[in-house]
């Protein structure tokens, strides 16, 4: 329990701690309730709880919230009006499907098992194309690995004079994030492999994508096998208290508005930045890269394409062709009848969030850098049915191609 909640509780006497026990006794399954924040120091003390979001950002008005078993003390000790919206499923329904998500992944979510063994297929279909290199270690001790598709014509050219690096599974929960990276993965290779197009030839010889399937395999195992709302990576922060937001831990801004010094929050930033092994890794493949001219954290759930900076809201230098380009990348999703993303500068768009992936990578390479929402805006939220998977990944896949165009005409 945090230091604070004890605080408050031994102001309340034993009447109200009984009180509390006996709502949060109340509270068994899984719900999702609605909270009505009314001012910026309620949404700070709605941040730094332990109740996981499950709206996309905390607003003044109405925010969503995950309230599990036990929870209830928690809901009360906000202080905050709240109702309750609906039963989400239990947390742990999706423990004894652990062994499947092996099959097709354009109709279900993969373990981590399956999409690994994915990529694997894949590397093994394209030996000539795809080849990985492990970046990193979690927590846990999960090796993490980038796979790098790069076509070349005659076999000669050692690095790719350009890269771009696709980011999935950075938030546990978010599934639909690995399966859309995934689905970018294996339809640029098979693009790259059949007959020259104007698209392909862009690639070859010159511009390597450096996917990461999963850049939080803890977390994603954690979210199958215990808890479906898990977001942060496993980091053992001490006094009961699990994770690290992997897009909070990034230098850029580290520390500031919009993330946590509280281990308990869905948020917290983590004891400095580049703290978690998960992003070392990533970090280091980037800067030792000749000419990073992109990158695409995915996320889920918004339908958003958000550029830098997160950490203000003052313009990035670039903010005019960041607006291009997210435009394009919106209008190739469009073209392709699929729905309609919004685009635009993420803290003004959605929230001014620190330390978060696309600010360290448009700070360090000066390139168009993106942090991707994608389906859907609420109705499903991270829960998104699987007849969902394949049109979003068309969106992904279409948002990589504007991109793309965009950047080299
Ligand atoms: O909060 C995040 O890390 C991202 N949203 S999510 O629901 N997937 O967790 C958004 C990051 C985008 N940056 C800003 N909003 N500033
Ligand atoms: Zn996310």
């Amino acid at each position: 329990m945090g230091r604070t909640m004890s605080r408050e509780m031994k102001s309340l006497g034993l009447v109200g701690l009984l009180l509390l026990t006996a709502l949060s006794a109340a509270q068994s399954g899984w719900s999702r309730y609605r909270l009505l924040v009314r001012t910026p120091a309620e949404a700070q003390r709605l941040a730094d709880s332990r109740l996981g979001l499950f709206s996309e950002e905390i607003v003044i008005g109405a925010t969503d919230v995950i309230v599990g078993p036990g929870q209830g003390a928690e809901l009360w000790m906000v202080g905050l009006p709240f109702s309750r919206i609906s039963a989400l499923p239990a947390a742990n329904a999706w423990a004894g499907q652990a062994g499947q998500g092996d099959g097709d992944y354009r109709s279900q979510y993969l373990t981590m098992d399956g999409l690994m063994s994915h990529y694997e297929a894949l590397r093994a279909q394209y030996p000539e194309m795809i080849s990985r290199r492990q970046i990193g270690v979690s927590r846990n001790g999960e090796a993490i690995w980038a796979y790098l598709i790069f076509a070349q014509a005659e076999q000669e050219v050692p690095v790719p004079p350009k890269n771009v690096v696709l980011i999935g599974g950075t938030h546990a929960r978010e599934w639909i994030s690995p399966s859309v990276t995934m689905h970018i993965a294996t339809y640029l290779a098979e693009t790259l492999a059949v007959a020259e197009t104007a698209f392909s030839t862009k690639f070859v010889d010159k511009i390597g994508v450096w996917v990461i399937p999963d850049v939080n395999p803890d977390g994603y195992r954690f979210s199958w096998t215990n808890n479906r709302y898990w977001r942060k990576n496993r980091r053992n922060n001490g006094g009961g208290s699990y994770g690290v937001d992997l897009n909070r831990n990034y230098a850029k801004g580290w520390g500031g508005a919009g993330s946590s010094s509280n281990p308990s929050s869905d948020t917290y930033r983590g004891p400095s930045a580049f703290s978690e092994p998960e992003l070392t890794g990533l970090r280091d493949l980037s800067l030792s890269l000749p000419n990073v001219i992109a990158s695409i954290d995915f996320h889920s759930y918004g339908q958003k394409i958000l550029w830098p900076w997160s950490y203000t809201t003052s313009p990035p230098p670039d903010a005019s062709w960041l607006n291009q380009v997210g435009t394009a990348m919106r209008s190739e999703i469009l073209l392709h009848g699929l729905l309609a993303y919004q685009q635009g500068q993420a803290s003004t768009t959605l929230y001014v969030a620190s330390g978060t992936s696309k600010d360290w990578f448009y700070d360090v390479f000066g390139t168009p850098s993106f942090t991707i929402e994608l389906r859907d805006t609420g109705q499903y939220g991270f829960l998104l049915p699987e007849n969902q998977i394949a049109p979003t990944q068309e969106e992904g896949w279409w948002a990589f191609v504007g991109l793309i165009n965009k950047i080299v005409p």
